[in-house]
């Protein structure tokens, strides 16, 4: 499966924008893996890593799973043992179980680019390209604190499944956060939504029934958050009990205009796929990478979203 949006038609690679010199390697072919498909998060890092590979000369087509699941993620990467492109550029969907395929591959001799999410093993990607995830958790932990205005209660946080790099590091460093700006918050908890909206949206129905004193959920990613809204809207509570969620969607940044919720940590995946296409044409090349690259976060709130939109994720190109 492929992503809708970006480079012309879904799945054809990108003409690129110019030959190659004498000097420069004849494999120009980048293949990028994202988490799941048709999502903006992975859309808008498309449209950077298009943009940034047409301009280095490179083609890049891009792939993606049915499901935000490494066993669907799995065998695309397996599959490009027959294509061998000269980098892999891929958001993997697990921190452990992903790990063979990725090093299978790379010992054929593809450079393995992490953008987004990263394997705990460093020693498979030249590069891992993501936003300071433990920051943006500790962002939206001094954000829910300063709208808070220091009343006493009780906070959700949703996580989507386990092994899932950033928004594992998003939820502790949240809770961590919370311990020391909000003492008068205490959190129920980290639940998992499988990065299932529905399954969000249940979660936060059951824990507005089960805690009376619910002040606050901060869901981890775009998945999460959406369901989260779509839970306070069934539940009655919107508005009432603090949602901040991650991600700018669409429909995120929609919630955040009409009240569901009162704040967003963005991400930048346009300049996570651009700097993700730098590091692998340098490690093609033989020049210096960078082992890690820490992309900007910005809270966005109702009263000031509108002077950051560049912040709002893409559903096309
Ligand atoms: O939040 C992003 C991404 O950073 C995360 O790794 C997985 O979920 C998203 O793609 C949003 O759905």
């Amino acid at each position: 499966a492929l992503l809708a949006g970006c480079g012309g038609q879904i799945g054809q690679n990108n003409a690129p924008a110019q030959s190659g010199s004498g000097t420069a390697p004849s494999n120009k072919n980048l293949e990028l893996v994202v988490g799941v498909k048709n999502e903006p998060f992975y859309t808008s890092m498309q449209c950077g890593a298009e943009a940034a590979a047409k301009q280095a000369g490179y083609t890049l087509n891009t792939q993606a799973p049915d499901e935000f699941d490494p066993t669907m993620q799995g065998p695309i990467v397996t599959a490009l043992g027959a294509k061998k492109p000269a980098a892999l550029l891929i958001a993997p969907t697990d921190d452990k179980t992903m790990a063979p395929q990725m090093k299978q591959i790379k010992d054929m001799g593809v450079k393995i680019i992490e953008v987004d999410t990263a394997l705990q093993d460093t020693s498979v990607a030249a590069s891992s390209i993501s936003s300071d995830n433990t920051q943006g958790g500790q962002l939206a932990a001094q954000t829910m604190a300063k709208l808070n205005n220091g009343k006493t209660g009780s906070v959700l946080v949703l996580d989507t499944k386990p092994g899932t790099s950033t928004t594992a590091a998003r939820a502790k460093g949240f809770e961590e956060e919370l311990k020391k700006v909000a003492p008068n918050l205490k959190s129920i908890g980290i639940q998992f939504t499988d990065n299932e909206p529905a399954v969000a949206a249940q979660k936060v129905t059951a824990a507005v029934s089960s805690t009376p004193d619910l002040i606050g959920v901060f869901a981890t990613n775009l998945n999460s958050g959406e369901g989260a809204a779509t839970g306070l809207r069934s539940a009655g509570k919107v508005g009432q009990v603090q949602l901040i969620g991650f991600d700018a969607s669409p429909s995120e940044v929609e919630g955040l205009r009409s009240g569901a919720f009162q704040a967003l940590i963005a991400q930048d995946p346009a300049t996570i796929g651009k700097a993700g296409v730098e590091q692998a044409v340098a490690a093609i090349e033989g020049k210096p990478t960078q082992r890690n690259i820490s992309a900007p976060l910005i809270a966005l709130t109702k009263q000031d979203m509108d002077t950051k939109s560049e912040f709002f994720y893409k559903t096309k190109c």
